[in-house]
């Protein structure tokens, strides 16, 4: 065969997430995210950012490997730490691999049929999601939150059905540390 592109190697700072050279980025700040807490988004002036993607320049094809850095500020929405949106794969059973680069957070998971699992997601951890479960990550410390996701090339991303449904469990801030809780605006 012909390669359709040449070998590209991207140097990745393991605290804060940069890359070199530096790579598409997509920015979601807070007052993009109105309706995806359960509390109403109060974005004033300030609006700050919530979490940036940096893109690995890869075609969306099914024989490439997507990758990108997510950066997840910390912060809050009430009690609700800031968060990504979560998605499931367009392409149902497309799997992905997490792995967590620095800070403290949780990645959520959850089937269409509402089965849940909350996973650690800290420095090291190799967090398999097979096809079929829907991914949210969860900041839960004072620091970014830093990791680098790898999935099947033409996954796609269904943001639709989270964003009617959510999740069927949220990651609060209780008093004695991150708690996890039953999403009362959950819709199966
Ligand atoms: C990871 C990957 C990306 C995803 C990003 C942010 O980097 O899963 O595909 O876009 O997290 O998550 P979301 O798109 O759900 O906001
Ligand atoms: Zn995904």
């Amino acid at each position: 065969m012909i390669p359709a592109f040449d070998p590209f190697t991207t140097q990745m700072n393991l605290a804060t997430g940069l890359l070199d050279p530096e790579r598409e980025t997509t920015r979601q700040h807070l007052s993009d995210m109105q309706g995806w807490y359960a509390e109403t988004v109060d974005a004033d002036d300030s609006d700050p950012l919530v979490y940036r993607v940096l893109h690995m320049p890869v075609p969306e094809e099914n024989s490439e490997i997507q990758c990108s850095t997510t950066v997840l500020e910390p912060g809050a929405v009430g009690r609700e730490y800031f968060m990504t949106r979560g998605h499931f794969h367009e392409v149902r059973d497309r799997s992905e691999v997490y792995i967590g680069l620095a800070g403290e957070g949780r990645l959520v998971l959850a089937t269409e049929d509402g089965r849940h699992v909350v996973e650690p997601l800290v420095p090291g951890a190799v967090c398999y999601i097979p096809g079929g479960w829907a991914h949210r990550t969860v900041n839960v410390g004072d620091e970014p939150l830093v990791f680098f996701a790898a999935f099947v090339g033409d996954a796609g991303h269904d943001y639709g059905t989270i964003e009617k449904q959510g999740f069927p469990v949220l990651v609060v801030a209780g008093d004695d540390g991150p708690e996890v809780v039953p999403n009362p605006g959950y819709d199966t």
